[in-house]
């Protein structure tokens, strides 16, 4: 039985990794989250307590990170702002937590020796040519494009560094999109269907030919455990499905599976900045470590998300009227070229 500290695990991705970890092995759980707009306290509420601590703090406050880390096996490190468009508004925060953040948990796992995982992004290595077939491998040179991605960057080239020169054990895991229940109604598939729940017409930005491979949040989890348990220090492995879609194809799903017309949505101003293009090679991953994702029926996974946002309305419904107040004041222009 292990003690792991998963810094962000009150968030999205996060959590589901504490529910995994919870459900299949004996370890304990210690959650290191600040509970910015992004998390909530209600999931991780059914947990077991004996067996998933929650600590409020910041993952920049190295004295509590440093007691935190201290008393664990192994760190995983989901703790980010991880949202491009607030990234193209405010892009401190982002410095703050994606870079110092991460700093603080290297020199914490460099003073005890802790083993690290560092939760990562496709996005690091900018976009790929709409159209083309190529694909991102961990050999791919970073070219971020956002203050978002530019940050993810910065830290995992931190976490190379820290790897190589200090000798900490730590392994990346760069993923693409990422869905499922949990996830904040600021992001791309919750906030479509939670309008069209709501009654409003979903949103696409500009043409809705941006390409983004997609992954059931519960596949992710897996992976990441994976990872820790039996991958290589100071290596990277890049998480995907091969499951691309256009935006407008994956919006025209969602409204197809809510009976909706297929058509029934507003092109807004385009994200500046915007990628085009992500596609992941995974073959490294499921080679070597023997991983494979289970939900690889992509519609049949955006039904049960769908089912899952009509029933919990209690817990995305508080916070969807200000999170389209802010994109209110970006789209109320036309969209490019209209
Ligand atoms: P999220 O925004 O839902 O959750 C982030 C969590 O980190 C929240 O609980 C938040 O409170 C916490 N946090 C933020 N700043 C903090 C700080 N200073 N100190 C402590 N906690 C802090 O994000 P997510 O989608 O769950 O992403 C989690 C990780 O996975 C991120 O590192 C992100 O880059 C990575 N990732 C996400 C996706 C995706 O599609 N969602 C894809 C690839 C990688
Ligand atoms: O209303 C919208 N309309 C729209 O067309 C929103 C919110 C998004 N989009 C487009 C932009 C992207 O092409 O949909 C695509 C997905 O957008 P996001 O959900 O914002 O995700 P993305 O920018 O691709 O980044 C996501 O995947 C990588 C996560 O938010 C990151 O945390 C992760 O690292």
């Amino acid at each position: 039985m292990k003690h792991l500290l998963v810094t962000g695990g009150a968030g999205f991705v996060g959590s589901n990794f504490v529910r995994h970890v919870l459900e299949t092995t004996f370890h304990r759980v210690t959650v290191l989250d600040k509970l910015t707009y992004a998390s909530s306290r209600l999931v991780l509420s059914d947990l077991p307590p004996e067996r998933c601590r929650l600590v409020v703090g910041d993952v920049t406050d190295a004295e509590l990170v440093h007691s935190l880390v201290a008393d664990v096996d192994a760190i995983v490190h989901f703790a980010a702002e991880s949202h491009n468009d607030n990234s193209l508004r405010e892009p401190g925060p982002f410095v703050q937590t994606n870079i110092l953040g991460t700093y603080t948990v290297l020199e914490a796992a460099r003073a005890y020796g802790t083993r690290l995982h560092h939760v990562s992004t496709d996005e690091v290595f900018g976009d790929l040519p709409l159209g083309s077939r190529t694909r991102f491998s961990e050999q791919s040179p970073f070219n971020p494009s956002s203050p978002y991605s530019g940050t993810k960057a910065g830290a995992d080239l931190l976490v190379r560094a820290w790897s190589r020169s200090f000798g900490i054990r730590a392994t990346t895991s760069n993923s693409c999109n990422i869905y499922g229940p949990f996830q904040h109604v600021e992001k791309f598939i919750p906030r479509q269907i939670t309008n069209i729940l709501r009654g409003a017409r979903p949103k696409i930005y500009g043409d809705g030919r941006n390409v983004r491979e997609w992954l059931h949040v519960d596949d992710h989890s897996r992976a990441v455990l994976t990872i820790l348990e039996r991958g290589r220090s100071g290596e990277t492995y890049l998480v995907g499905t091969g499951n691309e879609h256009e935006n407008i194809s994956v919006l025209r799903t969602i409204l197809r599976l809510m009976n909706r017309p297929e058509d029934d949505f507003d092109r807004v101003r385009d994200r500046p900045g915007h990628d085009a293009r992500y596609a992941i090679d995974a073959s490294k991953l499921r080679s070597t470590l023997q991983w494979t994702p289970r939900h690889d029926d992509f519609e049949a996974g955006l039904r049960s998300t769908i089912e899952w946002y009509r029933r919990n309305e209690p817990w995305w419904g508080p916070g969807k009227s200000a999170v389209e107040a802010a994109y209110g004041e970006r789209e109320d222009a036309p969209a490019d070229g209209s």
